[in-house]
C-alpha cells in the first residue's frame, strides 16, 4: 500500500497519538486567487496549531502524495500554475506520470485516511449543481463521503449548488450530515438555507462519540459536519441570490462543464461581489479549522 509522504510534524503527531487535522488544496489552487490563496492557507495552518493540533495539508507535488507540506511547498503550490484538481477518478494517474495536482475534498479525504487522519477541514464540498437533472454533475465528494471513513467539517455547501438535491443524494448514500449548534443546514456565505439539517450536534465530543460508533457498527464512509459561518461574516442569501443566478448564466452561456464549473462560478461571485465572497470564506474557513482540531482532540488516538 503506498502512504503519504509526512512532513516531520505530521510524522511526528501521528507517532505520538496527538490530533491531527487534513487540509485540502484545490481550495489553494482553484477556490481562491493569489496571494489571498498562500494567505489563508498558512493562517489556516496556524489556527489548527494554535488549537493544539497540527495541520497536514494534503496535494501531489511531481508525482508524490504528501500529508503535510513544507512552507515552501505550500507557497510553490499557490503560485504554480496549470495545476490539475484531483478528485478519487484522477489522483492515481496524477502519481503514475509524476505530475502535481492539488486534492479536493474527495482525493483529501482518501489521502487523510492513508495517513491515518480522520479529522479534515474547509471551507465547502462540491455537491448536487443546479440542473444536475441535465447535466448529471454531481460531485464525485457526496460518493467519497458514502465510502471513506473521515469526518470533513465544512460550512455546508454553497448556494451554486442545488442545496435539497444535495441533502437528498447525501441521504441516500447513507452519509450523515450533522449541524452543528443548530437545527438548519447552513449554506456556506449564510448561516441558513432555510432547510432543516438531518441532524444536529452541540459539541466535538458528541461529533467524535459518533464518529467513534460508526466505526463500531462497522459502517462505512464518514461523516459531514455543517459549521456555520460566524454571524459578523454573514452575507445574506437574497444579497447572493442574484450573483450567483448571473455566474451560472455565464457558465452556461460559455459552455463552462465539468471540473472548470466550481472554480469559474467562484471566481466570477469573488468578482461580482467586489471580493466580499472571499472574505466570508476566509472567515468560515478558519471556523471550521477550529472545530476540526477540536473534534480531533476529542477523537485522541483513534485512527479510523
Ligand atoms: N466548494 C467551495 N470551495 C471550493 C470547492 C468547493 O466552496 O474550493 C472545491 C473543493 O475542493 C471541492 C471541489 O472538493 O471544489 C468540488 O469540485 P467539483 O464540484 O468539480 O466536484
Ligand atoms: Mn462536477
Amino acid at each position: 500500500m503506498i502512504r503519504p509522504t509526512l512532513s516531520p510534524e505530521v510524522a511526528g503527531a501521528l507517532a505520538d497519538g496527538r490530533p491531527v487535522v487534513a487540509l485540502e488544496s484545490t481550495i489553494i489552487t482553484h477556490g481562491m486567487p493569489w496571494p489571498q490563496n498562500l494567505e489563508t492557507a498558512r493562517l489556516v495552518e496556524e489556527t489548527v496549531r494554535s488549537a493544539s493540533a497540527v495541520p497536514a495539508t494534503v496535494a501531489v507535488l511531481d508525482g508524490v502524495l504528501y500529508a503535510g507540506l513544507t512552507d515552501g511547498q505550500l507557497t510553490a503550490l499557490a503560485q504554480a500554475e496549470d495545476v490539475a484538481k484531483l478528485s478519487r477518478a484522477d489522483i492515481a494517474a496524477c502519481m503514475a506520470q509524476g505530475r502535481t495536482g492539488a486534492t479536493t475534498v474527495a482525493a483529501t479525504m482518501i489521502g487523510a485516511h492513508l495517513a491515518g487522519i480522520a479529522v479534515f477541514a474547509t471551507g465547502g464540498i462540491g455537491g448536487v449543481h443546479k440542473g444536475a437533472e441535465d447535466t448529471f454533475d454531481i460531485s464525485a465528494d457526496l460518493h467519497e463521503l458514502a465510502r471513506t471513513p473521515v469526518t470533513v467539517v465544512a460550512a455546508g455547501a454553497k448556494a451554486i449548488l442545488d442545496l435539497p438535491k444535495t441533502l437528498e443524494v447525501l441521504e441516500t448514500l447513507g452519509v450523515p450530515v450533522l449541524a452543528y449548534g443548530q437545527d438548519a443546514f447552513p449554506a456556506f456565505w449564510s448561516r441558513d438555507a432555510g432547510l432543516a439539517a438531518p441532524l444536529r450536534a452541540d459539541s466535538a465530543a458528541d461529533i467524535a462519540a459518533a464518529h467513534r460508533m460508526r466505526a463500531g457498527l462497522g459502517l462505512t464512509g464518514g461523516q459531514l459536519v455543517a459549521n456555520p459561518i460566524p454571524q459578523q461574516d454573514e452575507i445574506p442569501a437574497a444579497t447572493l441570490a442574484p450573483i450567483i443566478a448571473q455566474a451560472q448564466a455565464e457558465a452556461a452561456a460559455q459552455g463552462i462543464a465539468g471540473k472548470a464549473v466550481t472554480p469559474f462560478l467562484l471566481q466570477r461571485i469573488f468578482e461580482l461581489t467586489e471580493g466580499r465572497s472571499l472574505t466570508a470564506n476566509i472567515a468560515l474557513v478558519l471556523n471550521n479549522a477550529r472545530l476540526g482540531a477540536e473534534i480531533a482532540r476529542e477523537l485522541g488516538a483513534a485512527r479510523d
